[in-house]
């Protein structure tokens, strides 16, 4: 049915857009999309072609080339072409002849799977394209739409990878909030384009996807969930290395039988004595036994901020490669633009596992290019596994793709080494800029940087990554905003209303850093309050889910299922928000990207399948001028019918 739809039709993915032979094939409209499904999203169309995507710079929409989605030869396809894409090369690859990992872990288990990996001579590769890539140069902001195209490519050429990361992180919370797009939606239609290779999350312990400590009913539920609904491989991490954090969520991971990778963040400089007497070689082999007596698959050695250096990742990996026994698997950010030095260092150490991205969302804040890493280390005793003539028709597709985020890439376009002093997250770099200009301190960033790096020494040198590094960029905020230093912020801290992530800190909501607290500042935060110094979960109770299906009721008529009793449980006001968005206007996945973020211009013509079988041709006939009242008409014709909505010019 889907094939003889209007969209796959040979003369609309040439792109021809004179749609006269529709009347001569009736068929390929078999269903009228519902009146007010088709409105809301023209009232959608309207609003942004007026108004503009949040974030997204004015102006007319651009003309993007058109992107070409490889294929594989032989293998029979549906891909949903949409406006500006074309089908691209077709690739000839061999057979598969050995197995997955995805097939490994689901025929015979994680531990098989850890075997696997450490009886293979090479290095193994994670793809961070679908999460952290973006997550680091997009800002989170890439669609499930833009995933879902090049996904079957990947599932057939990227078999030899050890997994996929493509949720968790922050793109939990940023695909409800900003992409209006539910993150089990994409987890489930990526898990049936993608089959056959693992796929990853990143899980904040119990932070889970959020920036605060979650009741452990919520995250047993939310594990046990990720793990049904797709999720081969759960990395956690705790945001200040707190081994009592991670106990719980690893031992709920362990319960699903998937593979669990138990985490140790980087920070500080292993090859320098005087950067720091708590983050030393011996401090990691330590932290790294604990957790593999925890009964993990693997250790990941995350060094969110890109500050492992070539010599010290050498040092790091060789230290415990001879001390534990389950593989290792590396994770940087090429910020510093020597990711693949570190790599490299590494993989002579004896590094099992690392994280790339394709060439096309690699470097600056993201992971090292993963064919970079490919032919910087042929050759060698370890080479790398993957197809560099697919990821580079992969990257084709990427470049062009990318180039529909203009608006929401960072500044980095080149090599920060500066990121060795201030040991900023690799995702934090662009969120906490935004930040800084949403408080009009855009003009002074350089000090906030500043500011960052004297904020964690004030805190006593604590683990940055989330939510542990925004609790510092928001402190260092603070501090700029009203001129404070470190003498003044304990003097003036009693009568000072420290922001929120602040003060939840150092009430030991996040758990405890390995060098303890700063006590003055502590009670200069705190005031009166008293802090935990056990785990946080201990003092919270069960989350009621029953209440939570009753507001959520009130909304929705229907089904509803954990999925969205976690999100609820989760973020509350963005999944209310979210549902509110979804009651007024309807999804809006199916949009093509350039569509979303930028409407249409004027005589433009889209054809959007609602679903298999139900297509709306849409053409924007004309944005009239500003009315009196600062309303604007938009005319439509939708599937040969005139429409018309009016918007609130808010420009
Ligand atoms: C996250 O928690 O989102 C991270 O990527 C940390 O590095
Ligand atoms: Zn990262």
């Amino acid at each position: 049915k889907f094939l003889q739809n209007i969209v796959s039709h040979p003369r609309f993915v040439e792109g021809d857009y004179d749609t006269s032979f529709i009347t001569e094939y009736p068929e390929l409209f078999e269903f009228v999309p519902s009146r007010d499904r088709g409105n809301k999203l023209l009232k959608y169309i309207a609003n942004i072609s007026v108004n503009g995507f949040p974030g997204v710079s004015d102006g007319p929409k651009p003309i993007f080339e058109k992107r070409e989605i490889p294929r594989i030869k032989g293998y029979h396809q549906t891909i949903a072409l949409q406006s500006g894409d074309t089908l691209g090369q077709t690739l000839e690859i061999p057979a598969h002849t050995k197995p997955s990992f995805k097939h490994i872990l689901d025929k015979q288990g994680p531990k098989a799977v850890a075997d696997a990996v450490l009886k293979e001579k090479n290095v193994l590769l994670t793809d961070t394209t679908l999460r952290d890539a973006h997550q680091s140069v997009l800002t989170t902001r890439m669609r499930t739409n833009d995933m879902l195209k090049i996904a079957p490519f990947m599932n057939e050429t990227m078999r030899d990878y050890f997994s996929l990361e493509m949720w968790g992180g922050a793109t939990f919370d940023v695909a409800y909030n900003f992409l209006k797009e539910s993150p089990w939606d994409r987890l489930e239609k990526l898990r049936l384009a993608i089959p056959d290779i693992p796929f990853q999350m990143l899980l904040r312990a119990s932070n889970a996807v959020g920036y605060q400590n979650y009741p452990d009913n919520v995250v047993k539920q939310f594990i046990a969930t990720s793990a049904r609904e797709g999720i081969d491989v759960f990395r956690i991490f705790d945001s200040l290395n707190w081994l009592e954090s991670m106990k719980l969520p690893i031992e709920l991971a362990l319960e699903t039988g998937k593979f669990v990778e138990g985490t140790i963040c980087y920070t500080g400089d292993i090859s320098n004595p005087k950067r720091s007497e708590v983050y030393t070689l011996d401090y990691y082999v330590e932290l790294a036994k604990q957790i593999e007596a925890l009964g993990v698959h693997s250790l990941a050695i995350k060094d969110m901020s890109g500050v492992l250096k070539p010599e010290a990742a050498y040092q790091l990996i060789s230290a415990l490669k001879s001390e534990i026994k389950v593989p290792l698997h590396l994770h940087t950010h090429d910020t510093s633009s020597n990711g693949l030095l570190t790599y490299s260092r590494a993989i002579d150490a004896g590094v099992d596992i690392v994280d790339t991205a394709n060439q096309a969302l690699a470097g600056q804040n993201s992971q090292p290019s993963d064919n970079s890493l490919y032919y910087g280390r042929q050759g060698t005793q370890r080479e790398v596994l993957l197809n560099p003539v697919a990821n580079d028709l992969s990257a084709d597709y990427w470049k062009e793709t990318r180039k529909y985020y203009k608006s929401f890439e960072t500044d980095l376009t080149s090599a920060w080494t500066q990121v060795y002093d201030y040991e900023m997250p690799g995702g934090q770099y662009s969120n906490l800029r935004m930040q800084a200009k949403s408080m009009g301190l855009g003009e002074r960033y350089h000090e906030v940087l500043a500011m960052y790096r004297r904020v964690n020494f004030l805190f006593g040198d604590i683990v940055k990554v989330t939510p542990s590094s925004k609790v510092v960029g928001d402190m260092a905020l603070f501090m700029v905003q009203n001129d404070l230093d470190e003498e003044s912020v304990i003097e003036k801290g009693m009568t000072l209303d420290f922001p929120q992530s602040v003060v939840s800190f150092f009430k030991g909501e996040i758990g405890q850093p390995a060098g303890g607290m700063n006590k003055a500042l502590q009670k200069a935060v705190l005031k009166d309050e008293v802090a935990y110094t056990d785990r946080p979960g201990k003092h919270m109770a069960d989350y009621n889910f029953d209440e939570a299906r009753e507001i959520i009721s009130q909304r929705i008529h229907g089904e509803i299922d954990e999925k969205l009793l976690l999100s609820y449980a989760l973020y509350p006001k963005v999944f209310k928000d979210f549902l509110d968005f979804v009651a007024e206007t309807g999804l809006v996945d199916m949009l093509d990207s350039p569509t979303f973020f930028y409407g249409m211009r004027p005589h433009e013509t889209l054809a959007i399948d609602l679903e298999p079988g139900k297509t709306m041709l849409i053409e924007l006939t004309s944005i009239g001028s500003v009315k009196e009242n600062g309303t604007r008409t938009v005319f439509f014709n939708l599937n040969g019918m005139s429409h018309f909505v009016v918007v609130q010019d808010l420009n």
